[in-house]
């Protein structure tokens, strides 16, 4: 670990070269401040007691990763967007998503598209649109209305990669194997402000026991054996790899990246191919969704921005090393 931190400053520049031919140009001084260090170990990913796309649970091996202690917030992100100039995609587009409880949108479905309003100007500075709070009284909550590609701009940005489900997984159980949640096997609604998560029954009766209806500042919460803040709840959070129900009958068992793109297009028969997101949001509850167990998984099209999530960054190890061997 401490061989890591003292050869940080020269990954910096390797890291900015690496970086060109990705997105946008590395920061020159790169940090492990606010990141926890994730030594390598053996763990069972997945639960038999979930849904199907949660087996079989299996053994995986990772390599030492560093992974962001919080969600990425507005004033990281702000960071980012002062020093490149990037424009998210929802900026582009003229438009988010943004989640309006069945009461709102007149719509009783319980088809989630039915939940979700496309709504002008909603972007990472208005996450709810035109009405929404000014950016100064979000600044400490979680980036949200921000895409696969505008996630992974950020992390590339600081020489740092999303974490792959198995990662994000491994982080969020801190040693938890076969259990439910990221505290353990109690029940969400028996322990109180555990994670920011929905507390009423249904969609349509939002409740705010835990203080939040919508996102809370990053780091509200009690955080996890890795001292993780809100690796469960809050907002869901971006991962690497692309989504595939069937991945964990054929996943590699060291330091799994998920299937390549054709074949997730294959296996989910879908024309446009989704990427996970993992740990659930201020709109899962135990009754519905439950994104919060640390076994579930979620599909999400990559190029959608919305209100519920966004994500965190790792630094993997042994590509740091790998990158400062070619250096010599
Ligand atoms: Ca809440
Ligand atoms: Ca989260």
């Amino acid at each position: 670990m401490a061989n890591t931190k003292q050869i940080a400053g020269a990954v910096a520049f390797v890291a900015s070269i690496a970086a060109l031919d990705r997105y946008v140009v590395v920061e020159s001084e790169p940090s492990f401040d606010n990141m926890v260090f994730i030594d390598s170990g053996v763990f069972l990913m997945g639960s038999e007691k979930g849904l199907a796309d949660e087996s079989p649970v299996h053994e995986v091996r990772l390599d030492a990763f560093w992974i962001d202690k919080y969600e990425v917030s507005n004033a990281d992100y702000t960071k980012f967007i002062e020093a490149t100039g990037y424009l998210t995609e929802s900026e582009k587009q003229g438009s988010g998503l943004v989640f309006a409880t069945p009461a709102e949108n007149q719509a009783m479905s319980l088809n989630p598209k039915d939940w979700w309003n496309r709504v002008a100007y909603a972007n990472w500075h208005k996450p709810t649109g035109l009405e929404a709070k000014t950016q100064d009284s979000i600044a400490d909550h979680p980036v949200v209305q921000v895409n696969f590609a505008d996630s992974l701009a950020y992390c590339n940005w600081l020489g740092k990669e999303l974490p792959t489900e198995a990662q994000f997984e491994f982080a969020a159980r801190g040693g938890r194997d076969g259990e439910i949640y990221s505290w353990g096997n109690s029940p969400l609604h028996h322990r109180e402000a555990v994670t920011n998560h929905w507390q009423a029954d249904n969609l349509a009766d939002p409740s705010v026991d835990d203080g939040f209806a919508g996102t809370a500042p990053v780091g509200s919460f009690p955080p996890n054996d890795h001292d993780l803040y809100d690796i469960s709840g809050n907002v869901w959070e971006w991962v690497s790899d692309w989504y595939d129900p069937e991945y964990y009958s054929v996943s590699e068992w060291e330091n799994p990246r998920g299937l390549d793109l054709e074949q997730s297009l294959g296996s989910t028969a879908s024309i446009e191919a989704m990427r996970s997101i993992r740990g659930g949001s201020f709109l899962c509850s135990d009754d519905y969704c439950s994104g919060f167990r640390v076994s579930a998984r979620m599909p999400a099209n990559p190029n959608s921005s919305t209100n519920h999530t966004g994500f965190r960054c790792v630094k993997n190890v042994k590509w740091t090393e790998d990158l400062m061997h070619q250096l010599n």
